[in-house]
C-alpha cells in the first residue's frame, strides 16, 4: 500500500515517518524549503524520537509539494487556524488539501481527515472538494480521524493513544481502522464522522473549561488569604476530583481554538465560553501581580521567563507570553524575554544573564524544568530589585526568599 500525507507539521510529519514504518509514503507540503530540507534529509522542528525514526524510514519516506497519484490512501494533516475576524474556523487547507487529492484520486482510495474541524466538515466540505476532482462519493472511501497526540509526546501518544475512526460509512471506518492498525497499539473505536469530529472537540472543550476552573480557583484563593497549590492536592484526593494547575492562560494550537469550532455550530456554548474569556483574562492578572509588586512604578524593567506556550517545548503558538508582554508593554514596562527552548524567539536578549541584568522583576509564565534549576542569588547579583511574580509555581520559594526575593505565587493569597 502507498499513503500520501497532506500536511507535514507537528502531527503529519510524526505520523507519516510513523506510516513509513509499513509502507510507502509520501509526505506534502505547500512550504517547498521544508519538503526540500526534508528531502536532504533535515528535519523541520525539534520532537522527542524523530530523529532516530527519520533516520529509521528514510528509503520508505519521499516529500513533495503535490499529492501523487500513485496512493491509495490520502491523510489530511493541515492546519485549521480560528479566523479571529469571525471567530470560525479556517477551512481554506483543508479544502486546497482534499481539492489536490480530489484531482489525482482513483476509485476505491480512502481519503482521512485527521484535522480538528467544526462538526459536519468531513461531509459537507470535504466530500464536495474532492468530487471537484470528478469521482463521486460512492466511487471513493472517506473518514475522519482526530488526532489525539501531545506536543513533546507526539510519537509516544500517536502510537500508544486509543484513537476514534469515523466513517462515512461503516466501510470507510473499517479501513481507515485498518491504516491506523499499523502504527497505533491503542484501541481504535468506529463511529461516524460527525461523532468523530465532536469527540475530538469535546476532549480539548473539557480541558479548557477544567484549566478556567483551576484558574477561577487560583483568583478566588488570593482573595481569601488561601494557597491554591495547597489546596488543589487535597481536594484531588478525592476520588472523583482532578482540578488542573492554574497558569497564566491556556496556549497552544488546540485548546485555545477547539472550543470555538463547537460555538459557532451551536447557542448553547455560555460555559464554554465564559470558560475561554476567564483563561484569556490570565494574563493581564499575572501583569496585576507584578504591578502589585512593583508598586505602580510602570517604568521599571521586567524579565519574563518564558515564551513557550508550555513547559518543556519550543512551541510558541498562541502562547500566553504574547499577550502578557503586549499589555505589560502598553503599561509603560521595559520587557525582556528568555526561554532557553525557543532560539528564534524574536525578542532580544535571549541569553538568561543579559535577560536579567538590572531588571527589577521576573515573571515565571512557562514551567520549564530548566527554570526550577537557576541560581537565586546569581539573579541577585545581576538584577536591581527583588521581585518574583511565579505563574507556574516553578521555582523554589524558599531557596529565592534565602537570597532576598519576594516571591509571589499565581493563587497563594497567604
Ligand atoms: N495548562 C494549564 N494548566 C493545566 C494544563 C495545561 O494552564 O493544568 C495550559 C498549558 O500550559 C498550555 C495549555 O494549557 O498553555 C494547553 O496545554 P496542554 O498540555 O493541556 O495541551 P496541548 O494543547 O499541548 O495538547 C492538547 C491535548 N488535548 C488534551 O489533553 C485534551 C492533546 O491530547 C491534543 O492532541 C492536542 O491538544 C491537539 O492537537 O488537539
Amino acid at each position: 500500500m502507498s499513503v500520501c500525507v497532506v500536511g507535514l507539521g507537528y502531527v503529519g510529519l510524526p505520523t507519516a515517518l510513523l506510516f513509513a514504518q509499513h509502507h510507502e509514503v509520501v509526505g506534502v507540503d505547500i512550504d517547498e524549503s521544508r519538503v526540500d530540507a526534508l528531502n536532504q534529509g533535515t528535519l523541520p522542528f525539534e520532537e522527542p524520537g524523530l530523529p532516530e525514526l527519520f533516520e529509521e524510514v528514510r528509503e520508505n519516506f519521499s516529500a513533495a509539494v503535490a499529492p501523487t497519484e500513485d496512493a491509495d490512501v490520502y491523510v489530511i494533516v493541515t492546519p485549521t487556524p480560528l479566523d479571529q475576524t469571525v471567530d470560525v474556523a479556517d477551512l481554506t487547507a483543508v479544502r486546497a488539501a482534499a481539492e489536490a487529492i480530489g484531482d489525482v484520486l482513483s476509485p476505491d482510495d480512502l481519503v482521512v481527515l485527521e484535522s480538528t474541524v467544526p462538526p459536519g466538515t468531513t461531509e459537507r466540505l470535504v466530500v464536495p472538494s474532492l468530487e471537484l476532482g470528478g469521482l463521486s462519493r460512492e466511487q471513493f472511501d472517506v473518514a475522519h480521524c482526530p488526532e489525539r497526540a501531545i506536543p513533546g509526546r507526539t510519537l509516544d501518544e500517536v502510537v500508544g493513544n486509543d484513537r476514534v475512526v469515523g466513517g462515512l460509512d461503516v466501510d470507510a471506518a473499517l479501513r481507515a481502522r485498518e491504516l491506523y492498525a499499523d502504527v497505533v497499539e491503542g484501541t481504535i473505536r468506529t463511529t461516524d464522522a460527525t461523532t468523530a469530529e465532536f469527540v475530538k472537540l469535546m476532549e480539548n472543550t473539557h480541558r479548557d473549561v477544567n484549566i478556567a476552573l483551576a484558574n477561577e480557583f487560583a483568583k478566588i484563593a488570593e482573595e481569601i488569604g488561601v494557597n491554591v497549590h495547597d489546596a488543589i492536592p487535597l481536594a484531588n484526593e478525592h476520588p472523583r476530583v482532578d482540578v488542573l494547575s492554574p497558569g497564566p492562560g491556556v496556549g497552544g494550537h488546540c485548546i485555545t481554538i477547539d472550543p470555538r469550532f463547537l460555538a459557532q455550530r451551536t447557542d448553547s456554548d455560555r460555559l464554554i465560553s465564559v470558560a475561554r474569556d476567564v483563561n484569556d483574562s490570565m494574563a493581564a492578572h499575572v501583569l496585576g501581580l507584578v504591578t502589585d509588586r512593583l508598586r505602580g512604578d510602570h517604568h521599571a524593567t521586567i524579565t519574563v521567563l518564558g515564551a513557550a506556550y508550555k513547559a518543556d517545548v519550543g512551541d510558541t503558538r498562541e502562547t500566553p507570553a504574547l499577550p502578557f508582554v503586549k499589555l505589560a508593554e502598553n503599561a509603560g514596562y521595559e520587557v525582556r524575554v528568555h526561554d532557553p527552548h525557543v532560539s528564534e524567539f524574536a525578542v532580544e536578549p535571549t541569553e538568561l544573564d543579559a535577560a536579567v541584568l538590572e531588571s527589577d522583576c521576573l515573571v515565571v509564565l512557562t514551567g520549564h524544568e530548566a527554570f526550577a534549576d537557576v541560581d537565586p542569588e546569581r539573579m541577585a547579583e545581576l538584577m536591581d530589585g527583588r521581585d518574583v511574580v511565579d505563574a507556574r509555581a516553578t521555582l523554589d520559594r524558599e531557596s529565592w526568599e534565602s537570597a532576598g526575593f519576594d516571591v509571589r505565587v499565581l493563587g497563594d493569597g497567604r
